[in-house]
Order: structure tokens, then C-alpha cells, then sequence
């Protein structure tokens, strides 16, 4: 085998672009208007006006990534929200929509004029975005979401989020602009089979501090309760209700939802779930001034659930209060979102639901780890719709892959473009490798064969050159092998990257697996590419075939070591078109040389 010619092939098959250097605003802005050089970011001070009046989270984000001086030279920050003097002539350029903000690079100045305090703080993340590039660019940004609710649900099986998770999310949500936050993790007992509980007081002192940094960072925390599996419709569960969430109430959370998913018996009753939902709305949530109205996640949640006959969801739509919020998965389970099955949800419940949208949520496929794009939402459903917010992995880091994406898309429907979001994803979260994690996240993006039938394209590149290399052609073989070397490359390169600790120690068995995956595939290409006959020496058909085994049988050790929840066990990687075609690849070599 040689191995210029697999290096020159290699190159011709390194279809993965060096991501250009660009000026981008993530979510991409509504109306962004670019001009000339406004000045050179390194060493750029400034100082600020408004700030005093101006939303104070918006001002410590600026302060904490802007050298604000009084000295000369500096460029000078108008801030403030419609009304402040501040910004008073510019009042006709602030976008009317709430959390909108106007940005207007100029040299030697900057506005950041927000329609309110979210809007001044997302101005503020927009403008850091700019600031950050070499060169800061004069522009012109009048900017909104499409979406008032936009976020995360946590409401997986398996291990929860820990503290420092979720505050690390909630400043990532703030810099993505997601506005809103569900607690519902499924396997914390306060929130579901010891409902009626309180929260121990260390566990509460957790709870008060992540409703603290969510507000900071403009995100609604919603703390739920899961009260279905075990409530009795009577008047001492309707006051648990309340005190329980008084008692969150008391730990600073003002905003409130009650799940009702994945029960059976008593509890699933659509006029009882409505008439507790109208209860907790009179005697908790209009008995204080500050506590957003609720949000109810329905027992039929999806529309392959829904029983027409039994009236569920129109029972919902009709008896409970019209400012409960109602949750919906789409046309089953796991399911992306179009605008039909919005139309269908939404004259039954009258009112527009609240999507769900159980991806990349992985308790189902606990095997996979999901980094690919997300795509296949509707892109006209922006009105539709009251909120969208995504069930990720309990891998909170890798999560964000997917994550960030939802934030574009929920902000911008119309402009969204899945490739490109992925692409600023993979870069915003390991900007040093963002090339390697590419390669490494194409290789994990299908869920396999699951109960929800929820399936992903991957390894897009890859599918041409595995379908030829299957056949036998030596030259795919060849590539086959170049983007093995590739892989092992990137994760090898990921292995060393220091710059998110904690990206990597969630994806380290998947990566020492797909360090596997890629020698097996190394080897098997190369045994495949060898003139069988000829073969001699050390490096001959007995001993590659011993090596390929060798390799599979660390493979089945690590999955059966590393990884273990007991409905989905192991590990896996390229498991929709990578693995299979080396495995096919390895069959027909070995029956060749039976034959011969
Ligand atoms: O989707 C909903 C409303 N409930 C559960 C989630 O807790 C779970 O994470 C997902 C995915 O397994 N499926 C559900 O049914």
C-alpha cells in the first residue's frame, strides 16, 4: 500500500473547508446593514452613556467583556431603553417589538438602544459579537425575535443537569439570546415522586441561586412540578400544588408549569388536569402580582396520542384558563415541527401551542451522543406558535451544539440555514478546533433503530465514497481509508484540546471508541487495497486479519465497560454509514481470501 498515494488522495477528498474568518452576529439579526473599518479592537476602550439608567444586566455584560476608561481615545457607548434620555433621537429607530434593539456601529461610536431591558441586553450581545473581530466593523443592526418563548426544556430521563450545567447554560443562553429555561428533569425527586416535598434547604439554596443567574442573564427560569403519577383530584392535592410552588415562589422562581406527560391511571383526566390548572391560576399565580402565568405539558402531548373520541385536548382547549400554556411534542413523540400539524394542535387547544421539541434529547438512544445539525423544522411557523423550547442530552456541553441552533432558528425562522448554524455552532463552542469537531460530529449524528422512529442523515460526504468502496472500488477504498486517518486525526486533536474541558469529558468514550472505529476502518481498507497473493511479511493477510479482530474485540470491551444505562447499553459511532460499510468491506475481504 502506499501511502503517498492515500495522503494525495487524502487531499483530494478533504471536502471539509477551513471555516473563513467573518464577521457574523449569531442569532443572524433581522435587518443588519455593514459598512467600512469603524476601528482596530485591540486595545479599543470606552466609555458609556446612559449606563446609569440603561438595564443593569445589560451594562455589567458590556463591563464584563469592554475596557470602559474615562480616558481619551475612548469610544463612546450610548445605551439605555426606549424612554431613557439617553437614547431619546434614536427612538425612531428602535425597533416596536418586544426585546428589540437598535445597534449602530459608527467610528468612535457605538449605540445600543434597546425597546426594552432584553432588548438592550441583547443589543449588548450583538455588539460583543462585533467588538470581537480584528477589525470592528461600522454597522447598522435593527434586530427582534420571531419567538416570545425560546429555549430549553430539561425534562430528559437519566442524570440531571448539575449547578454549574445549568448556570453555564444560562449564560450561554444569554449570549444566544434563548429567553427561557424549563426545569422538569425527570429523575429529580422534588420534581416528581416526592412532588409534595419541599426541597431539602441545601438543595433549595441551588434552586434560589439558579433563579438569580437565569434573570441575569434574561432568562425566565420555569420551575414544574410532576405531580400526575400519584395526585388524587381532592382538595388537600389542589393546596399540595399550591404550597409546593409557594415554597419555590418563596426561593425567588415566578414562574410556574405542571407536567402531566408519561402517566397512566387517575391522573390523565383532561377536565380534573384543567379544573387544577384553573385552581393554581386563582389561588397562586393571580394571588401574587409577579408570577407569569403557568404551563401545563398535556398527558396527550402528541397528536399519535390523541384520542379524538375521548376529547382530551378539547377539553384543554375549551375549560382551562386561556392564559395557560399548552405544550405539544408535534405529530408524535419525537417529531420535527411543521405548519400543519400547528394548525391541527392549535384549533384544538385555542390557543397556539408551546412546542417541545424532544431533540437532541437522547434517554431513548443513550448509546448515541448527538452532534449533528438540527433541521427539519418548518420555517413558517414563527406565528404559530407561543414558545419553542428544545429536551437536550443530560451531556449539557455537547448539548449546546444543537442548542445554539435552536436559538438561531427560533429568532429568525425565515433566515435560518441548518448547514451554516452547525458550522457557527461547532466554532462558537471549540473555536480552535472547530474543523476537527466537525469531522468527529458528523460521525454522530442518527439516533439509530429507536421506538420513536426519529432518525438523522450523517456522514453526508462520506455516503458516495462508502456505497463505491463497498462494491470493491480500490480508489473509494482508498478515500475510505484517508477519511478514517481523518478521523482519528480530529479526535486525537480534540483529545488535546484544552479550551472546553468539559465538552470533552462528556464525549471521551465516544471518542476513545471513534479512535477505534477509525483504526478498524484503517485496517480494513488497507487489508482490502492489499494484493492478497503478494502479501508477505510481517504485514500480511493473517496478521491484519488478527489486528482487525484485536480491534473489535477492544471496541466490544470499552461499550461494555464504559457506558452502561441499562435500557440502551454501549457506545456508538458511525453507526448509519461508516461502520456497516466497513463491516461489509471486512466480510468481502475475508470471504475473497476463503476463496482464494
Ligand atoms: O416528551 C415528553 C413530553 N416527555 C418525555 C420526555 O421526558 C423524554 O425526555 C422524551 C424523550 O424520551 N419523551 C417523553 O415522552
Amino acid at each position: 500500500m502506499k501511502i503517498k498515494h492515500i495522503l494525495s488522495t487524502m487531499a483530494l477528498v478533504a471536502t471539509t473547508a477551513a471555516m473563513a474568518q467573518q464577521v457574523t452576529i449569531s442569532p443572524i439579526p433581522q435587518s443588519v446593514a455593514w459598512g467600512d473599518k469603524a476601528y482596530d479592537s485591540a486595545g479599543a476602550t470606552y466609555t458609556l452613556q446612559g449606563a446609569d439608567q440603561a438595564d443593569a444586566d445589560a451594562v455589567r455584560a458590556l463591563k464584563a467583556k469592554c475596557q470602559v476608561t474615562d480616558g481619551a481615545g475612548a469610544v463612546t457607548i450610548v445605551m439605555g431603553e426606549r424612554g431613557d434620555a439617553a437614547v431619546a433621537e434614536y427612538a425612531g429607530e428602535i425597533p416596536e417589538k418586544a426585546e428589540g434593539y437598535l445597534l449602530k456601529v459608527e467610528p468612535g461610536k457605538v449605540v445600543i438602544a434597546g425597546h426594552d431591558g432584553a432588548g438592550t441586553f441583547y443589543g449588548v450581545q450583538s455588539f460583543l459579537q462585533v467588538a470581537a473581530q480584528p477589525q470592528v466593523m461600522s454597522v447598522t443592526v435593527k434586530d427582534w425575535p420571531d419567538i416570545v418563548e425560546r429555549g430549553v426544556v430539561e425534562g430528559f430521563y437519566g442524570n440531571n443537569w448539575s449547578q454549574t450545567d445549568r448556570i453555564r447554560q444560562f449564560q450561554f443562553y444569554g449570549a444566544n439570546k434563548m429567553n427561557v429555561y424549563i426545569y422538569g428533569p425527570k429523575d429529580d425527586p422534588y420534581h416528581r415522586g416526592r412532588w409534595r416535598e419541599n426541597y431539602p434547604t441545601a438543595q433549595a439554596e441551588k434552586m434560589r441561586e439558579l433563579a438569580r443567574v437565569a434573570k441575569e442573564n434574561k432568562v425566565k427560569f420555569v420551575w414544574a412540578v410532576h405531580p400526575g403519577n400519584d395526585i388524587k383530584w381532592n382538595a388537600t392535592d389542589e393546596k399540595n400544588v399550591v404550597n409546593k410552588l409557594e415554597s419555590m415562589y418563596a426561593l425567588g422562581i415566578r414562574s410556574f408549569a405542571v407536567f402531566f406527560d408519561d402517566i397512566s391511571g387517575e391522573g390523565t383526566s383532561g377536565i380534573k388536569q384543567a379544573q387544577l390548572m384553573n385552581y393554581v391560576t386563582d389561588n397562586f399565580v393571580r394571588k401574587h402580582d409577579d408570577v407569569d402565568p403557568l404551563i401545563i405539558c398535556p398527558t396527550e402531548y402528541n397528536r399519535g396520542w390523541a384520542n379524538e373520541k375521548g376529547g382530551y385536548l378539547r377539553t384543554l382547549g375549551s375549560d382551562m384558563d386561556k392564559s395557560v400554556e399548552i405544550m405539544w411534542t408535534g405529530n408524535s413523540v419525537v417529531h420535527t415541527i411543521d405548519k400543519e400539524s400547528m394548525e391541527w394542535i392549535n384549533e384544538r387547544i385555542q390557543r397556539k401551542g408551546y412546542i417541545w421539541l424532544n431533540f437532541p434529547v437522547s434517554d431513548f438512544v443513550r448509546d448515541h451522543i448527538l452532534l449533528g445539525p438540527t433541521y427539519g423544522n418548518g420555517l413558517d411557523i414563527a406565528e404559530d406558535l407561543s414558545g419553542f423550547v428544545s429536551n437536550p442530552m443530560e451531556h449539557a456541553e455537547s448539548s449546546k451544539i444543537a442548542l445554539y441552533s435552536i436559538a438561531d432558528y427560533t429568532w429568525n425562522m425565515k433566515n435560518y440555514d441548518y448547514m451554516s448554524s452547525w458550522d457557527k455552532a461547532l466554532k462558537d463552542l471549540l473555536p480552535e478546533s472547530a474543523e476537527a469537531l466537525k469531522i468527529w460530529a458528523s460521525y454522530n449524528e442518527d439516533l439509530g433503530p429507536n421506538g420513536h422512529g426519529f432518525r438523522r442523515d450523517e456522514s453526508r460526504e462520506l455516503q458516495p465514497i462508502a456505497k463505491a468502496a463497498v462494491k470493491g472500488d480500490k480508489n473509494a477504498i482508498a478515500q475510505l481509508y484517508g477519511k478514517c486517518m481523518e478521523l482519528e486525526l480530529a479526535i486525537n486533536l480534540l483529545l488535546a484540546d484544552k479550551t472546553n474541558p468539559a465538552l470533552i469529558v462528556e464525549q471521551r468514550p465516544w471518542l476513545e471508541y471513534g479512535k477505534l472505529v477509525a483504526q478498524f476502518g484503517m485496517n480494513v481498507c488497507a487489508t482490502a487495497m492489499t494484493d492478497l497473493d503478494k502479501a508477505s511479511g510481517f504485514v500480511n493477510f493473517d496478521n491484519l486479519y488478527k489486528e482487525a479482530r484485536s480491534i473489535q474485540a477492544q471496541m466490544y470491551n470499552l461499550a461494555n465497560s464504559d457506558i452502561l444505562h441499562p435500557h440502551q447499553p454501549g457506545i456508538k459511532v458511525g453507526s448509519l454509514v461508516l461502520v456497516p460499510a466497513l463491516n461489509e468491506i471486512f466480510a468481502n475481504t475475508v470471504n475473497a481470501y476463503n476463496a482464494t
